[in-house]
């Protein structure tokens, strides 16, 4: 058994979050020790020339003694119930008045000083923290913006030590240990199948979000979307939704032949001058500006924001025309929800037919859903990756299905199939892992591929 010493923190996992606690804890004047269950996590070397001394222990957590340890701080990708951490999460720890085990956004909450705005859900989070940010700044608000996106929470703290607002897109997995956020203004997007492997159920993964609106002053929920409601009562709920038949405080009409983003009767911006396209987008500009509000940003200051903003790489990004047959980069479609809303925005603008590539690591998803929507608007869907045989399953009979090894092959089947009018979508519904970095070496992957063709063509 390796002892955590009396009084240390024990951070686990050596990651960007793990390195970050690090750096806080050393700030702190904490003492510390780290663990990662890899036997060679990469960066250990660097790591030991930072901190000469810290102790790095590597392998399972189960041969760590953490009862003298002060507390655990989990990084998000690390499971809290994995073997060696059992009833941490459950045991008070006097010395913090929280559990023992937390993850970094505790840490963060204990010593920042100016309010937070934070969002979660399954998909949108980093779009709309991104807008939410560009809100800001254009509202003239010194916001520093990250959390999930990249930036770890404890970094923006000594980065940005004079921000007046911390706005953080938090995952489930952060939430999770996260004991209370108690922020300015929250958000719960949506929410489908994701991380199922990790949260068990749909259930689980829902209360693990939920935990974003433990004190928080306002919150904003979607109105089509039930499973993002809270379950607690809260001081102050708006709602946002685009479908037509509700009261939300939030939502997409049409005037006069235009569709407005609308604050209830009142018109706020004309839904044809945003450059992000589709009606997911115009649900995740309703949620910005409900927070932007809440938050005090000058409205005509949000607007203008809202309408430069183009959105973000590798969601729903049209990469080039080849041939007359769009092709479109959503590597970030990572769950089923995600490729539905890239299927029901893009299918029924075609003159053609969509095609979709997806596949990689599915998490557990059911990806029946895709089934319907696909066999309206869709030629065939190409299928790689880990989990490949499940989405071909799930999507037997809806349209013809290819099975192929990898991404590259899906590009070339999907070239010789389309035709003129054709979209060729990549929306996985599935991480990359299995195959790729990240899903952004995905993504780059299909853009390269796109690039040279066109090359190629060139007369
Ligand atoms: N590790 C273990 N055991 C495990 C899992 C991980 O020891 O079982 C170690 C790894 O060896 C590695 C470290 O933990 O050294 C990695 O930690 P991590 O997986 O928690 O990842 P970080 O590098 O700390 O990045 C995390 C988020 N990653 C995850 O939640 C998986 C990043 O979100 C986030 O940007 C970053 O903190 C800064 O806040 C990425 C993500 O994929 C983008 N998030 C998921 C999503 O968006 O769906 C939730
Ligand atoms: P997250 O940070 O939650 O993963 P992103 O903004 O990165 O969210 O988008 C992830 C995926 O979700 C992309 O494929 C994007 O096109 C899609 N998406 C964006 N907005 C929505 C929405 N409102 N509903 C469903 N999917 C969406």
């Amino acid at each position: 058994m390796v002892q955590v010493p009396n009084g240390y923190t024990l951070v686990v996992g050596l990651g960007l979050s793990g390195q970050a606690i690090c750096r806080h804890l050393t700030r702190q004047g904490m003492p510390f020790m780290v663990a990662d269950t890899r036997e060679k996590p990469p960066g250990l070397e660097d790591f030991y020339q930072t901190y000469p001394g810290i102790t790095v222990h590597c392998g399972p957590l189960t041969s760590l003694d953490v009862s003298q340890a002060h507390e655990v701080v989990l990084s998000p990708g690390v499971d809290p119930r994995t073997p060696g951490l059992e009833g941490l999460l459950e045991r008070h720890n006097p010395a913090t008045g929280e559990p023992m085990l937390v993850g970094e956004i505790a840490l963060f909450k204990r010593v920042v000083k100016a309010p937070i705005a934070a969002i979660t859900g399954s998909n949108a989070k980093s779009t709309v923290t991104t807008l939410l940010g560009e809100m800001a700044a254009a509202a003239g608000v010194n916001a520093a913006v990250g959390g999930n996106l990249g930036t770890p929470a404890l970094d923006l703290l000594s980065l940005h030590p004079d921000a007046d607002l911390y706005i953080l897109e938090l995952s489930s997995f952060q939430l999770e240990t996260t004991p209370y956020l108690g922020a300015a203004s929250v958000a719960f997007l949506n929410l489908c199948d994701d991380h199922l492997d990790r949260h068990g159920d749909l259930a689980g993964y829902r209360q693990a979000k939920q935990r974003i609106f433990i004190g928080a002053e306002h919150a904003v929920v979607n109105a089509d979307d039930p499973q993002t409601w809270p379950t607690q009562p809260l001081k102050r709920i708006e709602r946002f939704g685009v479908e037509a038949s509700h009261d939300a405080e939030w939502r997409l009409m049409e005037r006069h032949g235009r569709w407005w983003l609308m604050q209830g009767s009142t018109p706020w911006q004309a839904a044809d001058e945003l450059r992000m396209t589709g009606q997911h987008n115009y649900a995740n500009a309703l949620a910005a500006l409900a927070m932007g509000q809440a938050l005090g940003f000058d409205q005509t200051r949000m607007c203008r924001a809202l309408t430069a903003f183009a959105g973000l790489p590798h969601r729903s990004e049209t990469i080039a025309e080849l041939k007359g047959v769009r092709w479109i980069n959503d590597s970030k479609g990572t769950n089923v929800g995600a490729t539905l809303a890239a299927i029901s925005g893009i299918g029924p603008t075609l003159d053609g037919q969509l095609i979709l590539l997806a596949g990689g690591v599915g998490k557990g998803a059911d990806f029946s859903p895709l089934a319907a929507p696909l066999a309206k608007c869709a030629r065939a869907a190409i299928v790689f990756g880990a989990d490949a045989p499940q989405l071909a399953k799930a999507l037997e009979g809806a349209l013809p299905i290819e099975h192929v090894g990898h991404l590259t092959q899906a590009m070339e089947m999907a070239f010789a199939m389309a035709t003129p009018g054709d979209c060729v979508l990549l929306s996985p519904a599935c991480a990359s892992l299995d195959q790729f970095a990240n899903y952004q070496a995905r993504g780059d992957a299909f853009r390269h591929w796109v690039e040279q063709k066109s090359s190629e063509m060139m007369p």
